[in-house]
């Protein structure tokens, strides 16, 4: 390095340019976050009620820990740089400082229970007792398929007027769809990315998730849990629609299946 053979203004440049670096980092990521509406970095599009909200924590918590991420990195580069051992320089000892050791407990302490209550604010809203259901129905994961159980015109689940798909999820938009979530195997693990849900079909229990869509379209349900060799083949098709086109398929693949 060019600086660092004159002696003192190369580590300085160093820092500066790291600083510079960061601070123009920062700017172009709320400069692009800014020009978005509806911000969405990384993540899929979201076509629940509540995936805002999950977003919205996701993104808290990324800038939170992101600026502490530069903070604490560019200080150590800088102490890296200002204390490194240099000839005829001796070492300096320190036993502490209170007032230093209480700011920086108190400040993450505060940080921590800030991101505890809006997250348990967000989970009780997302997990908490459902809403009433429009529409429930039943997805039972097995090795390696879903198996999805449509109340009839009764609105009743068991009943002799169900219908019954494999991999195939339709679901009404702008309606509170609870779903029974089971497993006939072994565990296995119902995830929606654009839902931002991820729930986990374990046998012997009926898991309960609540979606209200959104947005129409067509959309994938993984297994997001190894169950098995046939895992990776593991994949649903999820087709949010209109409460009359829903109720069209429904009546259209009873028939199918009747004749
Ligand atoms: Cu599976």
């Amino acid at each position: 390095m060019r600086g660092s053979v004159g002696g003192r203004a190369g580590p300085r440049r160093v820092v500066e340019w790291a600083a510079a670096a960061c601070v123009g980092l920062l700017a172009q990521a709320s400069a692009w976050a800014a020009g978005h509406s509806g911000l969405r970095v990384w993540l899929p599009e979201g076509v629940t009620t509540t995936a805002p909200l999950i977003d919205r924590l996701f993104y808290v918590v990324l800038s939170v820990t992101g600026v502490v991420f530069v903070l604490v990195e560019a200080t150590l580069l800088v102490f890296l740089v200002r204390y490194r051992r240099r000839p005829g320089r001796r070492a300096a000892y320190t036993h502490g400082n209170s007032l230093v050791e209480l700011v920086w407990t108190v400040i993450p302490a505060l940080l921590l229970l800030f991101l505890t209550m809006d997250s348990q604010r967000v989970w009780s809203q997302v997990r908490g007792t459902p809403p009433p259901a429009d529409v429930e129905l039943e997805v039972t994961a097995e090795q390696f398929a879903w198996n999805i159980r449509y109340a009839g015109a009764d609105g009743r689940l068991h009943t002799e007027d169900d219908l019954t798909t494999i991999n195939q999820l339709h679901l009404p938009v702008q309606r509170t769809v609870l779903i029974h979530l089971k497993s006939k195997d072994v565990i296995h693990s119902f995830f929606v990315p654009q839902f931002r849900l991820k729930q986990d079909a374990v046998p012997g229990i009926t898991g309960r998730l609540w979606v209200s869509a959104t947005t129409t379209g067509n959309f994938e349900i993984a297994c997001a849990e190894l169950c098995g060799l046939g895992h990776y083949r593991m994949r649903g098709f999820l087709t949010i629609e209109s409460l009359e086109a829903f109720q069209a398929w429904l009546a259209q693949t009873k028939a199918e299946q009747a004749g």
